[in-house]
């Protein structure tokens, strides 16, 4: 087992982390940027240190910085959580190059699936289903249009480099598909440094389901059901939940199967998330894999009685899974909601500042996990998100009024916070009913709200 790790991160992550380490017996180096003194996670870790001004480009995403972190305060691994550097392959190689164990797949393994193309054709030969597309990255105008022949429209012009929404283009007919090919391949290159885009049919209305799996050294693979993920704004996150409340045992099993087909593709390593589209019918597509921990893995936790992050740093150190898929089994329902330092009465702009007088909430399957405390100041390098409500009931109904109650016993003054904006989207006869798609929070609540005005 590993004796010191070091946590390339900031905020509530960086603090789960540390808590996990603790259970473990393992010691902990934070690293900070000075816009960061204050917080939480500097002041939990056994050791800290400050690796540069407070831009990421110039401490938590400066990889010389880090490195020397690691290696004068004698870690011996590297848990980079979710965002940052944790699905830089570079990264990756260069830690494990000096001797340090990335807690994390392969950087072979984050190039593959960081490259949306080659994931999308990896998955196909697996035998994963992937949605109607191109064979691969199309080049010009004449491929482009005979690819569109066979697919049909609408589809969707994607980035090879992308991933999380950007560079992407729908297209219904052959010009809007000329226009955004040229649109989406320029965005790419500004945005990634690669023009390169591919092709696939556009499922309308889909849900945003993916499946957690976690693989040890000895391909050994197991799932843990799935999330759902479908509560977004511009490809932010809001509200996620497990389980999906459209997904039956038996498709959780059919897709629990194809994830780890997947993941045995390119022998994986570590905890993965594999994306998916579920359209109206149950069929169901690849999207993308995430070779991280994410942000909403809470709610898997509390659903199968696992520590996701002490399993990831365990299979990174060599351990074997030693539990089987039959002994999986999930119990009950838990809901995350992200709470956000932003203004959600205008256009939901950041809101960073002191947070005059902090209250957490609290209770029987209440998990609040955040940095913030009372006389903490959101900076505003980072992103908005401050804190994470995760609450487990017996059934979805018990989940959801317990939410309700921990989300109004937050108290947060001095910033603004989206805390209303989650009361309100709980109250919502269409959420309560489980019936939404990724299209619900910015065609239904938002135009609600316009129609309200
Ligand atoms: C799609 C799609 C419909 N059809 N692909 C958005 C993020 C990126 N990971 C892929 N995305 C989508 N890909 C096909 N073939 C719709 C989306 C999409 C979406 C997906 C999940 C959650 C929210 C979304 C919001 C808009 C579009």
């Amino acid at each position: 087992m590993f004796q010191r790790i070091l946590i390339a991160n900031r905020g509530e992550i960086a603090l789960r982390i540390i808590r996990a380490c603790r259970e473990m017996g393992i010691e902990t180096v934070a690293v900070y940027s000075q816009a960061d003194e204050e917080s939480l996670h500097v002041h939990a870790a056994d050791e800290a240190i400050c690796i540069g001004p407070a831009p990421s480009s110039q401490s938590y995403l400066h990889v010389p910085n880090i490195l020397s972190a690691a290696i004068l305060s004698g870690s011996d691994a590297v848990h980079p959580g979710y965002g940052y550097l944790s699905e830089r392959a570079e990264f990756a190689e260069i830690c494990e190059s000096h001797g340090l164990a990335f807690i994390g797949p392969t950087h072979q393994q984050i190039a593959v699936m960081g490259d949306k193309a080659q994931a999308r054709k990896t998955m196909q030969a697996a035998g994963v289903p992937v949605v109607p597309g191109s064979d691969g990255p199309v080049k010009d105008e004449n491929e482009l249009l005979e690819a569109a022949k066979s697919i049909g429209y609408p589809l969707i012009i994607k980035a090879s480099a992308g991933g999380g929404g950007k560079g992407m283009r729908v297209a219904s007919n052959q010009s809007q598909a000329v226009k955004g090919f040229q649109m989406a391949r320029s965005e790419a290159a500004a945005a990634f440094g690669s023009d390169e885009v591919y092709l696939e049919r556009f499922i309308e209305n889909p849900r945003h389901i993916e499946v957690q799996i976690m693989a040890d050294h000895y391909g050994h693979i197991v799932h843990f059901g799935e999330r759902e993920c479908s509560l977004q704004r511009r490809h932010q996150k809001l509200l996620e939940e497990a389980p999906s409340p459209v997904v039956s045992p038996a498709l959780r099993t059919k897709m629990g199967e194809a994830a780890i087909k997947g993941a045995a593709a390119v022998k994986y390593r570590g905890a993965g998330t594999i994306e998916f589209l579920l359209d109206s019918q149950g069929r169901f597509y690849f999207m993308e894999m995430n070779t991280r921990i994410q942000v909403e893995h809470p709610v898997t936790e509390m659903v199968y009685g696992v520590d996701l992050i002490k399993e990831q740093i365990r299979v990174a150190s060599g351990a074997e899974l030693g539990y089987e898929q039959d002994t999986i089994v999930p119990v009950g329902h838990a809901i995350e909601c992200r709470i956000n330092a932003e203004d959600p009465e205008h256009n939901f702009r950041p809101s960073p500042g002191l947070i005059e007088s902090f209250h957490a909430p609290g209770g029987n399957g209440v998990r609040w996990d955040s940095h913030v405390y009372s006389g903490y100041t959101v900076p505003p390098y980072y992103d908005p998100m401050f804190g994470k409500l995760i609450c487990w009931g017996r059934d979805r109904d018990e989940a959801v009024v317990r939410m309700q109650g921990a989300l109004s016993e937050i108290i947060v003054d001095g910033i603004k916070t989206n805390v209303d904006f989650q009361i309100r989207l709980l109250h919502d006869e269409r959420f309560r009913r489980g019936e939404f798609s990724t299209k619900f929070i910015e065609d239904v609540l938002m135009k609600d709200e316009i129609v309200k005005a």
